[in-house]
């Protein structure tokens, strides 16, 4: 049997609304590693597993593609001929991929000034059409819902419901790869998106006899823009990691059921909190993710400090296993990763004024 992967539609074709008439736009995505985090895992002791899914290593560098492949190949079904977007840089990179391989034209609307610059390149490189707004990523989706309501464009953010569906895929690669669901599953949340859609993830399996058990839902907002949270939207988000930099999201109530079906919590971190996880991923784990994503291991390093998981035993026998997802590739951001790291230093050409800096026993 050939064995190679051909993306999420053709892996998952079971679980998901295609048909053998939907022409499948894919890019290979997903198949992700689920990377044992070692030094994590440490410091919860022995009793405790934490697994990092990398969802960086995604065709455009982001977990958004497993929407995208099933909104854009839906839209090809459809006999659409132009996709529009609302984002904080990832889903307009991968609409533009995707868009960029089906033949469709791709218009992106961004927040100015707030989007990494790798995310900028990419919808740029694919040919996208990009305006970047005097406004968040909440006026943003306003105005594309506004268009797309109005004109034959199909809207690719994840109020399009395959996107979702698509994006269900991570779960039921966890769950392939585990044997079954972890006991917690950490997550980044913005426009709460892809917390919806990894639980209905995990439910569905579970229902399908794939998992034995359903992980407790565990959603982290920057404190700066963490409208679930405080109950309440938040008019000016702000936060170092641009990608969550969301004051009103979509499917916040279906966050908040997530939440409350999987007996999780939805709590905020920091920006501190986000860059301390961010370099220790990257420094520790070898792992290197963009801010957002670090929001999830933030998120899992506070409830460490809290004593939270004293009281969370594994059975007998078993370990207590906890995934946290790195949604976005840390190449995405390279701004921040140069303002968060040690500087460059600049020597005359010679192994004299190299080793000046670095302490070493002659051999
Ligand atoms: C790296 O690209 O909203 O809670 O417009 O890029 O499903 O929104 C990105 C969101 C987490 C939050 N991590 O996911 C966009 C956008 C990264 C992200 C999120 C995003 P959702």
């Amino acid at each position: 049997m050939a064995k190679m992967w051909r993306g999420i539609i053709e892996q998952y074709r079971d679980y998901l609304p295609v048909t053998s008439a939907t022409p499948v736009v894919s890019l290979c995505e997903g198949n992700t590693p689920l990377v044992p985090a070692r030094q994590l895992s440490a410091e919860l002791g022995p009793q405790y597993e934490v697994f990092l899914k990398y969802e960086g290593l995604n065709p455009t560098g982001s977990f958004k593609d497993r929407g995208m492949t099933m909104a854009v190949s839906k839209a090809v079904e459809d006999g659409a001929t132009a996709i529009m977007c609302a984002s904080t840089g990832n889903t307009s990179a991968s609409a533009a991929a995707y868009a960029a391989s089906a033949g469709l034209e791709c218009i992106v609307i961004i927040p100015q000034g707030n989007i990494a610059l790798g995310k900028m390149a990419q919808a740029l490189m694919h040919g996208a059409k990009v305006f970047a707004v005097d406004g968040n990523f909440d006026d943003a989706l306003r105005i594309v819902r506004e268009i797309t309501n109005n004109y034959p464009i199909t809207l690719v953010n994840s109020v399009n419901p395959f996107r979702l569906d698509g994006q269900k895929s991570g779960a039921y690669e966890i769950c392939d790869a585990l044997g079954d669901a972890p006991d917690f599953h950490f997550i980044p949340v913005g426009n709460a998106g892809n917390i919806t859609a990894y639980w209905r993830g995990y439910v569905e399996y579970h229902k399908h006899g794939k998992a034995a058990r359903r992980p407790r839902m565990m959603g982290f907002q920057a404190a700066g823009a963490a409208p679930i949270v405080r109950k309440q939207v938040v008019p000016k988000p702000e936060t170092i990691a641009t990608a969550i930099r969301i004051g009103n999201p979509a499917s916040w109530k279906f966050a908040e059921d997530a939440r409350d079906d999987s007996n999780g919590m939805i709590d905020m971190v920091t920006d501190a909190e986000i860059i301390e996880a961010y370099q220790f991923l990257a420094r520790r784990e070898g792992v290197f993710c963009e801010p957002a994503s670090a929001a999830s291991v933030a998120g899992l390093i506070k409830l460490m400090k809290s004593g939270f998981f004293k009281h969370e035993a594994p059975a007998p026998g078993s370990k207590v296993r906890i995934v946290c997802v790195l949604t976005g590739h840390g190449l995405k951001d390279p701004d921040n990763a140069i303002k968060h790291s040690a500087e460059v230093i600049s020597v005359p050409a010679s192994a004299d004024a190299v080793l000046e800096h670095v302490a070493l026993a002659r051999r």
